[in-house]
């Protein structure tokens, strides 16, 4: 069967795609190895934060702000709750690279950022301790996504627009014809005017496979939920981030009661998602480096509830990669998303299906350009 357009991999980028192809008019078809939204890849676990100030650089705030209409329209046409706005509070070092891009961007782009000293922080939030030299950049909009709703809505809103979806379906190989790309898999093959490769950390191993090398690494991670009392409800708390010199951990208000959650955000185990993937416990760093900061900076919380193992798919800038493949305009590409990209998945959706429509778009940034890594 021939479509437009067939995404590999319906997860969060995958499935905002397939949603914005389908509307678009385009005969869409969805792929994927499980069925979403699923435990196997990188959008399980509840929770991903939101935030438009942006640490990792200004390019990013038009997209964040781009992601956020976008997942607010998606909330209304599919009247669930896909994002809260509890407010992020990043903790660091005034010198920080990371602690002066957030306050430039809120200057930049008006968005309200309260700077705090550490005493203002330990008055707001008592349950929070801090070292002298720390400062708070507080940012009262943003606030996190509920992902497997994300995932749910974009999968429903895509089906009204007519996708196609193929689940449990393996893509075993993709052959680039002159007039169309041939998809292979374990329930046959179909044929596309273009592909969206949205396979999350099986990017390398497949993109390699169709003779793409990209310096993508698949890591291991891990995150966990911590009792905690009333005072880091998420009426009372906020998420956060804490830069260190060696080290940033994040984490998410206790929501409804099922603990606090952390995880630290360097670090991680190189790993094959192809191969048995190593569950939450299986290293000592799992619970050893959540307990070591949450003595540090929220004494009052150590008993573990439950912890969970994912993946991020690095690039070794820390930059997505959203481009068209080196051997085909055919073929598009979304990898690397180092883990900070799930919040901006409705909008990479987006831009990838204008993408495959040969449109430009605003939200591109050349941060994002595959020959940053290859000619
Ligand atoms: O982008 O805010 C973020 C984030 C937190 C943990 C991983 N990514």
């Amino acid at each position: 069967m021939h479509f437009d357009t067939i995404i590999i991999g319906g997860g969060s980028m995958g499935m905002s795609a397939g949603y914005f192809s389908a509307k678009n008019g385009k005969q869409t078809l969805i792929i994927d190895r499980y069925e979403p939204p699923h435990h196997y890849g990188s959008h399980h676990g509840n929770t991903r934060i939101i935030r438009y100030a942006y640490g990792e650089g200004l390019d990013y705030v038009p997209l964040a702000l781009r992601a956020k209409e976008l997942w607010q329209e998606a909330e209304m046409l599919t009247q669930r709750r896909l994002i809260s706005a509890v407010g992020v509070l990043n903790i660091g070092c005034q010198d920080d690279i990371f602690m002066k891009n957030i306050i430039q961007s809120a200057k930049d782009f008006n968005l309200p950022l309260v700077v705090m000293t550490k005493e203002e922080i330990e008055k707001k939030w008592p349950t929070i301790h801090l070292q002298q030299q720390q400062i708070g950049c507080y940012e009262p909009s943003a606030g996190y996504l509920h992902v497997e709703d994300c995932i749910a809505a974009y999968k429903d809103l895509a089906q009204l627009e007519g996708a196609y979806f193929s689940f449990n379906n393996t893509v075993l190989k993709i052959e680039q014809q002159p007039q169309h790309i041939v998809v292979h898999t374990t329930k046959g093959h179909f044929t596309a005017d273009h592909i969206i490769v949205t396979v999350g950390a099986w990017a390398h191993h497949f993109l390699q496979e169709a003779t793409i090398q990209l310096p993508l690494t698949p890591l291991r991670k891990t995150f966990a939920w911590f009792e905690a009392s009333e005072h880091f409800s998420e009426e009372k708390f906020p998420c956060f981030s804490f830069i260190e010199q060696n080290a940033t951990y994040y984490g998410f208000p206790n929501i409804d009661g099922t603990g606090l959650k952390i995880g630290r955000h360097d670090g991680g185990q190189p790993m094959d998602p192809r191969g048995k993937r190593h569950d939450f416990g299986s290293y000592i760093e799992d619970e050893g480096d959540l307990v070591h900061f949450l003595k540090r900076y929220m004494p009052s919380v150590s008993k573990l509830i439950d912890g969970q193992a994912c993946m991020y798919s690095m690039t070794p800038d820390e930059d997505f990669i959203i481009d068209y493949a080196p051997t085909s305009k055919r073929i598009i590409i979304a990898a690397g998303f180092s883990g900070h990209g799930f919040k901006f998945a409705s909008a990479i959706g987006e831009l990838l299906s204008q993408l495959a429509n040969d449109e430009k778009s605003p939200f591109l940034s050349p941060r994002f350009a595959i020959n940053r890594f290859i000619t």
